[in-house]
Parts: C-alpha cells; structure tokens; sequence
C-alpha cells in the first residue's frame, strides 16, 4: 500500500472509531500524521503571544477602557477606535488566533497535541521592554490526568496585570464534527494605582474541529463566551461560522455593555477573529495579519528539570518530527508506564500526588461572584489557587493576599 493510501485508510478507522464517541478524545489513539510534537501543557502560552496587550491593560484610564482592553488582548485584531490608537501602534493578532488556528499555519492542520501527565511543568518568559514594561511569566502545571486538567498563571508584576485559569476538555462527535465543550474560566486582575484590584472572569466558548472528512482538522469557534468585569462592563462573544454575520470563517461579534448606571452606547465589535475586527464607535477596518507574534522563551532543554514538558517528551517529539513513529511509540510507551508505576506505588503506599504550584478549590468564589451578574452556566465552578513555589513565584505577602481575596482559608497553606 503506498504512504497515502495508509494514510487514508489509518485516517478512515480513526473516524469510524470516533463515531458515537463521548469522553476525553486525548486518551484515543490517533493515526500518527496527525500527532503533534507538542504537549497540551505549553498551550496557555497563546494566551500572551502579545505580550503589548496583556501589560497594557494596566494603562486604562478608565473602567471602561480597561474593560475594552481586556477585550482587545482577548479577541480583537486590531481597534479601530481613536481612543485606542496606542494600543493600535504595537500592531497585535488576536489570543484567539494563537489558540485555534495556528496549528493549521504551522503544521497544515490541526494536529493531536501530546497529552500531558500529572504534574507535567511547563515555564517559559516574555523578557521585559519599554512596550510592556515588565517581565512576563508563565506557570503551567498538569493538575489532574483523568480528566487532562491544565492550570496556568501569567503575570506581568510590574504592571500589576495576573491571569490565573484552568482549561479541560469534554468531547462528544456530532454531524461530522468533533465538538469540544471548554470546561474551566480563567480570571484576570489588574491592581490599580488607587491600591484597588479589578477583576475580570474569562469563560471559554465551544469549539468544533469540521473538515474531518478531507482529513485536514480545522477549528470553528461556537456559541458564546463573556468576559465579566468586577466594574460592571461585560463583553458577550458570540461567534459563528460561515453564512451568518458575514458569512465568513471565523466570524464573531462582542459587545461589550456598561453597568446599569452608566448610559452609554455599547461598543459592538464584529469581524473575524483571526484576521481584522471593527468598532461601532467609528467606521475604519484594520489588517493584521503581517505582525509577527512572540514565542515565549523556554530554558533550553539540556537545562529543564525531568518535569517539564519539553524534557519529558523530548524523545516522543522528535520521533513525530523525524517521522520516526516507532520511536515516538517506544519512548510514550516509557513514560505511560512509568505514570501507571507511580500511580500503583501512591495508591500501595496510600499517597497521593502532590501539586507543585497549584491548589485544588470546590468552588472558585471569583466565578461565583461575577458568573451571577451574568447568569454563568453552571452558576458554580471549582478552581486551581496559585501557591508560587518556585523562580517564578511572587513574595509571599502577595499571594497571601490573593488567598484572602478569595476567601480561602490561608492557614491550609503556611504549613
Ligand atoms: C481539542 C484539542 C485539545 C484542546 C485544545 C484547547 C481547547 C486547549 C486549551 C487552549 O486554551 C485552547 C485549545 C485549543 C485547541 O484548539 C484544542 C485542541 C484542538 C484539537 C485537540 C484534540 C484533543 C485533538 C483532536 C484530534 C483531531 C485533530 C482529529
């Protein structure tokens, strides 16, 4: 059989396979041509691939402004409107472009990303500039394994802007589509000069992985996310495929709404999150498809620890890459039964794992807070509090605080 003929065949079992299926695709095999060489865990790096629009939401002068900010980092290609020419001048692409499509400008299509194991690190650094002020980091830790639970923490300290999420996955196969159900939020603060913290509540829309027939995966965006703003602004997300709003790929509309008691237009933003996006408060269209984003630097691999990702799966990754499956299959077959080891080993001696920068909490108070104000569904979440514990940690007066505003229990923590 020649090499695309297997391809089309190994491709064909695998849909066959997935037909009816519900539950955590990470844990299907996949024919190799479709796996990636990297893990799930180096994923919440494409939350700060511009790290400009992350710092500048600390430059707000106004709730307002900040809350079309966050916006902005989260979704928006480029504003358009005077009032955020600065933020323009950086020249930026959206998060949302990162996330969802830029396997299929890497790699061609969408790709099966390696799927973590508990305790799994990942850390990586955008250096500071004049542009955004501080060092921004990223923690990442594999918090969970059955289901593959990712936690995250972003910070740029200097100027005081935190995201802290949690990411999982629910898959179910429907119309010809793999539809992907994003279970976690993420929560972004900025501390204010004022010595006051404003929050925002991230949630996550749906996603569909279409073009599985012609083999060449690609994301569409579904539904709607929000965006909750501890001042009241919220922005709702709706997105849509082709032949809806514009009838174009990748098609959203946000609008971000003041609090009760301001009277003011909202600002209705439509356009294609990956490419460019409009303002209703004027009239221009930008492109921005040209502007490089910025890989985050990672130690070099030699330098990791035997946790983080890079190390862990270095001999999986460059079999992928070589086109060496049977090497890729030998060293995954390594690590998986080394993780069963470890996992028979915590249950004989009654342990179990411990996280390394995170903890687990039954309900996150920040979700519940803020999901009210806009009726989130479900109305409760469960949450990963940030414990530091390393380089990248902060002083501990600082997360003692965090700890505080979410009224945890800070003693669980100063053993
Ligand atoms: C669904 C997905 C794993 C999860 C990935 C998530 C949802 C992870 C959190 C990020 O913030 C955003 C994100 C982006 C990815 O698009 C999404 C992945 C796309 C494919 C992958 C499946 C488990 C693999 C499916 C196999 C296919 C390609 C047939």
């Amino acid at each position: 059989m020649s090499e695309q003929a297997g391809e089309k065949s190994s491709w064909t079992s695998f849909l066959k396979s997935l037909a009816g299926f519900t539950g955590d695709l990470s844990a299907m095999t996949a024919p190799p041509f479709i796996l990636s060489p990297t893990s799930l865990t180096e994923f919440p790096a494409y939350w700060c691939e511009r790290p400009e629009l992350f710092a500048a939401i600390a430059d707000g002068k106004t709730e307002q402004a900040r809350a079309l900010a966050v916006l902005k980092w989260f979704i928006v290609s480029r504003e358009t409107s005077l009032f955020y020419r600065p933020l323009y001048l950086h020249g930026c692409q959206s998060t949302l472009k990162g996330q969802y499509t830029s396997r299929n400008e890497s790699m061609g299509s969408e790709k099966k990303p390696l799927n973590p194991v508990l305790g799994e690190l990942f850390y990586g650094y955008w250096p500071a500039n004049a542009a955004r002020g501080g060092k921004t980091t990223l923690v990442v830790e594999q918090v969970s394994h059955h289901p593959p639970i990712t936690a995250y923490r972003i910070e740029n300290l200097e100027k005081g802007v935190i995201l802290t999420g949690h990411s999982a996955q629910k898959t179910s196969f429907s119309g010809g589509s793999i539809i992907v159900k994003q279970v976690g939020h993420a929560v972004l603060t900025v501390s204010l000069p004022s010595g006051e913290t404003e929050e925002y509540l991230i949630t996550l829309p749906r996603l569909r992985i279409d073009g599985l027939w012609y083999g060449s995966p690609y994301i569409e965006l579904a539904e709607t996310n929000y965006i909750q703003s501890s001042t009241g602004w919220l922005s709702t997300i709706e997105y849509k495929g082709k032949g809806y709003f514009s009838g174009k790929s990748h098609s959203f509309k946000a609008t971000l709404t003041p609090p009760s008691h301001i009277h003011t237009s909202p600002h209705v933003i439509e356009g294609t999150w990956h490419t460019t996006s409009k303002d209703s408060h004027s009239s221009a269209v930008f492109h921005d498809v040209t502007s490089p984003k910025e890989e985050i630097t990672v130690a070099p691999v030699e330098e990791q620890g035997e946790w983080e990702s890079r190390k862990l799966w270095f001999g999986v990754a460059k079999g992928i890459r070589e086109g060496d499956f049977e090497s890729a299959a030998t060293f995954k077959g390594k690590i998986e039964n080394e993780q069963r080891q470890r996992r028979r080993d915590e249950s004989a001696g009654g342990t179990t794992w411990e996280l390394k920068h995170f903890k687990h909490v039954e309900h996150d108070p920040v979700y519940e807070r803020l999901g009210k104000l806009f009726k989130a569904n479900p109305p409760t979440e469960d949450g990963y509090v940030y414990l530091g514990n390393d380089d990248h940690c902060q002083p501990i007066e600082h997360r003692l605080d965090i700890l505080d505003w979410m009224s945890v229990d800070q003693s669980t923590f100063l053993i």
